[in-house]
């Protein structure tokens, strides 16, 4: 028996979309805790929670102004224990996002620092004039304080500025943000952008087309040692494990990162995968290579012994989308290569109904703080509406975050009011109801394939190899001792001809013979014992 993380599969929530229980058309805890049943159905061991703390909101909570407490928005903390305990009764584990490179403005201890009361005065970045950086929301990165009279680094909006991590105080002062929730009952933390924490100086960078500055702050060894503190200090007192999210990091980096004897961090999110359908970002786009997103998601299994395995979160757009046709059967291939890799699965809320693209129809209806500050920035240079508009249809943040579709019926069944963000058209078809009375639908897939992984040590422990990869197919095989385990995957929606040999065990499309042929879309697992 390997780790709990590593032996089951993660579940994200993102509690402003998942689902509204007192209709003011935004998601809450309470609203999480009506649907436990419904999440232990899924199969799935730890549910993530996308940052449910107290925030002014401008990166939809992203910015933290009270790491202690639940927005009001969210519920109490009362409705957070409950929540914790009444998962844990189901067998369900609680992990936090932990978002310690910045807070918000409205902190009290960015109010204090900016009239630099002690011990405060020096736990952000504050300087009398910027450096040449840029930041991740594009543009620059420092805003003028009246009130301080400097500026202070922001790598993201400039409600969110960026702590100063060789002050000890603050990093006592987030330890003991992480003691508190540990104690509270969660098992762990999905850790934001934090190979970025350790800024080696703040000299300026080499200019660049994107991110000037960075090689001053990304992965640096300052980060490695922060991160060992934490273990040290907070984390090895509990039960439980973090996965970071690690803008920009190579194998290389992720293996120090995630090296048990190391005591850093237990997974990654890289992101090269997410490259697949970009070039190196988003903003720039290409047609989506099956052969290219495969050879890097198999390059990660080969240079990682075990790491995270993710196609979807509330940062991209729907893999269904992205990486597929939109169609059901799409959704299922990808799904199952998701859950067949080696190391945790991660699905985002929707993923598991094959929840497709936002159907925006203007960019009014876009609230993210990234697409809008990009298309400002867009609209500054000459870019026309039209492609602005189709470039957000292909990349904004939102694509991911319209309301969870629960119901056929109004606003998908997600809130009684008015929800923040519009739902999707196609509720009618793609939603749960629907999907759990048809045998045939995306979300009994997922269950099935993860209640087949759940008994497989095989999928769960085995070793990874890659049989092929073609255009628009792949075959991998996991293998633990004799007993192996064929994963086939068709890509495309045309059918291909494949070598397969085995017993049959699962398929998108319910074949039970084997003729070495797979419809458009169809993905089979197909096991072999020892003779
Ligand atoms: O994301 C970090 C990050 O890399 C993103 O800003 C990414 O560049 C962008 O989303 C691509 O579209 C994390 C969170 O996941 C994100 O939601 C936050 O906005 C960001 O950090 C700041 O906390």
């Amino acid at each position: 028996m390997q780790n709990w993380w590593k032996e089951q599969a993660v579940y994200q929530i993102y509690p402003m979309s998942f689902c509204d229980s007192n209709g003011d058309g935004m998601g809450d805890i309470s609203g999480i805790i009506s649907k436990l049943p419904y999440l232990k159905s899924l199969g799935v061991g730890i549910l993530w929670l996308s940052p449910v703390y107290r925030s002014p909101g401008e990166d939809n909570g992203y910015d933290i102004s009270d790491y202690c407490d639940i927005d009001p928005k969210f519920g109490t903390l009362q409705d957070m224990d409950e929540l914790i305990q009444k998962a844990d009764a189901l067998g369900l584990r609680i992990v936090m996002d932990l978002v310690i490179n910045h807070t918000s403005t409205a902190h009290a201890w960015f109010q204090k620092s900016r009239r630099r009361e002690a011990p405060y005065t020096d736990f952000y970045l504050w300087r009398d004039k910027p450096n040449n950086w840029t930041g991740f929301f594009g543009g620059g990165c420092w805003t003028f304080d009246e009130v301080r009279g400097q500026y202070y680094l922001h790598l993201f909006s400039p409600g969110q500025p960026d702590l100063n991590y060789k002050n000890p105080a603050v990093i006592q002062a987030v330890e003991q943000v992480m003691d508190f929730w540990l104690a509270r009952g969660v098992s762990g933390f999905r850790c934001d952008v934090i190979n970025l924490l350790w800024k080696d100086s703040l000299k300026n960078g080499f200019p660049k087309f994107i991110l000037t500055g960075s090689e001053r702050y990304i992965t640096r060894p300052g980060c490695h040692g922060l991160l060992q503190r934490f273990r040290r200090e907070v984390l090895n007192k509990y039960d439980c494990f973090t996965v970071g999210e690690t803008v920009f990091v190579s194998p290389r980096q992720a293996r120090a990162l995630t090296d048990p004897n190391r005591g850093e961090l237990d997974m990654v999110f890289s992101f090269e995968h997410m490259n697949a359908d970009c070039f190196f970002i988003k903003w720039l786009p290409r047609r989506f290579s099956p052969r290219r997103f495969f050879k890097s998601l198999m390059k990660w299994q080969k240079k990682l012994p075990w790491n995270a395995v993710y196609f979807e979160n509330h940062d991209q757009p729907r893999s269904v989308s992205r990486f597929g046709d939109g169609s059901p059967a799409a959704a299922k291939a990808i799904l199952t290569l998701l859950l067949t890799l080696r190391g945790t699965p991660f699905v985002y809320q929707g993923e598991e109904l094959g929840m497709t693209n936002f159907d925006f129809s203007s960019l009014d209806q876009i609230q993210d703080v990234e697409s809008k500050n990009v298309c400002r920035i867009l609209k500054k240079l000459g870019l026309t509406d039209r492609r602005l508009f189709a470039l957000m249809k292909r990349a904004s943040r939102d694509n991911a975050r319209t309301p969870m579709q629960w119901t056929p019926g109004p606003q998908a069944g997600f809130t009684t009011g008015t929800p923040w963000l519009k739902v999707n058209d196609n509720h009618a078809a793609i939603n749960a109801e629907t999907e759990e009375g048809d045998p045939g639908s995306v979300l009994n897939w997922f269950r099935a394939l993860l209640s087949y992984r759940n008994g497989s040590d095989v999928l769960k422990q085995g070793r990874i190899r890659l049989i092929s990869r073609e255009k628009s197919w792949i075959k991998i095989e996991r293998r633990l001792g004799e007993r192996k385990v064929i994963v086939a995957v068709n890509w495309s929606p045309r059918p291909v001809r494949l070598p397969l040999v085995g017993h049959p065990v699962l398929s998108t499309h319910g074949t039970e013979t084997l003729d070495c042929r797979l419809l458009p879309y169809e993905a089979v697992l197909l096991e072999e014992m020892p003779l």
